[in-house]
């Protein structure tokens, strides 16, 4: 059974100005179909064949760099086009708002260190929130396609937020202005997916 490249929720020019259409459009149907397409040659034939995408990263051989590296990215990418959505519709609230207060101070400090997370993550990689059993969150990154849910990787908490910072995620845009990617990001966080994923996983 083999993985599928997900249709996004939404067009490809629903994220500008913040994300641009052409950003968008290369990196799902060039960039994510790429690790889709890896990971299933991968794992065909072995017996990682119909697992779930989280039993496969939750019990990683990290030698195993094909899953490793596609694997990540077929769900790192999958994370992020659904914790996106076009500007203007939900906002932070509730349960997750509270955790997010009770470990940070305020949502204005877990902006800025998740945005630090994001910008001082050398080369390519991602920052994530992450949630613990019991609640508890916390930011970390990881390189590559590496992600919590790996072993030894991250917090190691289940991810409920995710920003891809490598380049091809932002350079026709930004260029090298990574920072201003990151700020425009939390225009388009879907906080309804997050508080969704925060609640599954706490
Ligand atoms: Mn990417």
């Amino acid at each position: 059974m083999a993985f599928e490249l997900p249709k996004l929720p939404y067009a490809y020019d629903a994220l500008e100005p913040h994300i641009d259409a052409r950003t968008m459009e290369i990196h799902h149907t060039k960039h994510h179909a790429g690790y889709t397409n890896n990971l299933n040659n991968a794992i065909a034939g072995t017996d990682l064949d119909g697992k779930s995408i989280e039993d496969i990263l939750t019990n990683l051989d990290m030698n195993n760099m094909a899953v490793r590296n596609n694997g990540g990215g077929f769900y790192n990418h999958t994370l992020y086009w659904e914790v996106m959505k076009p500007e203007d519709k939900g906002y932070l609230s509730g349960e997750l708002k509270d955790a997010i207060i009770a470990e940070f101070g305020s949502v204005d400090a877990f902006k800025d260190a998740f945005a630090k997370a994001a910008a001082t993550r050398f080369g390519s990689g991602w920052a994530w929130l992450c949630v613990h059993k019991g609640g508890k969150v916390d930011i970390c990154s990881t390189p590559n396609q590496d992600n919590p849910l790996m072993p030894g990787v991250g917090c190691g908490g289940t991810p409920i937020l995710g920003i891809d910072v490598w380049e091809h995620a932002y350079y026709l845009h930004y260029q090298n202005r990574r920072p201003d990617y990151i700020n425009a990001f939390f225009n388009v966080i879907n906080w309804n997916e997050v508080e969704k994923r925060y609640a599954e996983s706490k």
